[in-house]
């Protein structure tokens, strides 16, 4: 079975509880049900979030040893700021997408530089939640 990690970056733990009109009303741990009832029965998902982007360093680090089959990054704010999460998607082998709920391109200037897209397969913004499905589908063609 197939190994897909879904990774969120800072605040993300707040979704469904703040900026309803931005990220809709459904929490982390929703979405996480969400995918497991879709995918559960063909990958195996292996969720993480953090507000500290050295632990997202170390997380991409320990999938690139496991050698799992793909990432789903939402790097949140690191998107915009972090090398140090670029160089670990770049040195880590793994297929990663980027997904954002919002579309950062409608946002404010600072938000439409992604430092991680570059080393992503693809990116996903604007869908809602429904972006990380999509990016879980494509990972597991
Ligand atoms: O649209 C996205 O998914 C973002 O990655 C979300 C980040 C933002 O910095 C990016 O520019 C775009 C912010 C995540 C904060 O999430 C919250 C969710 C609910 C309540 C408060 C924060």
């Amino acid at each position: 079975m197939k190994t897909i990690a879904i990774l969120n970056g800072p605040n993300l733990d707040r979704l469904g509880k703040r900026e309803p009109e931005i990220y809709g009303r459904a929490t982390l741990a929703d979405l996480e049900a969400q995918l497991c009832a879709e995918f559960g029965s063909a990958a195996k998902l292996d969720f993480f979030q953090s507000n500290h982007e050295g632990e997202l360093v170390d997380k991409i680090s320990a999938l690139a040893d496991a050698k799992i089959d793909g990432v789903v990054i939402n790097g949140a704010a690191l998107t915009h700021t972090s090398v140090a999460l670029r160089d670990a998607l770049a040195g880590s082998g793994l297929r990663a997408v980027e997904v954002h709920i919002s579309n950062i391109y409608k946002r404010e200037e600072f938000r439409h530089k992604s430092l991680t897209a570059p080393v992503c397969v693809a990116v996903i913004t604007g869908l809602g939640l429904e972006g990380y499905f999509a990016a879980v589908r494509y990972l597991l063609k």
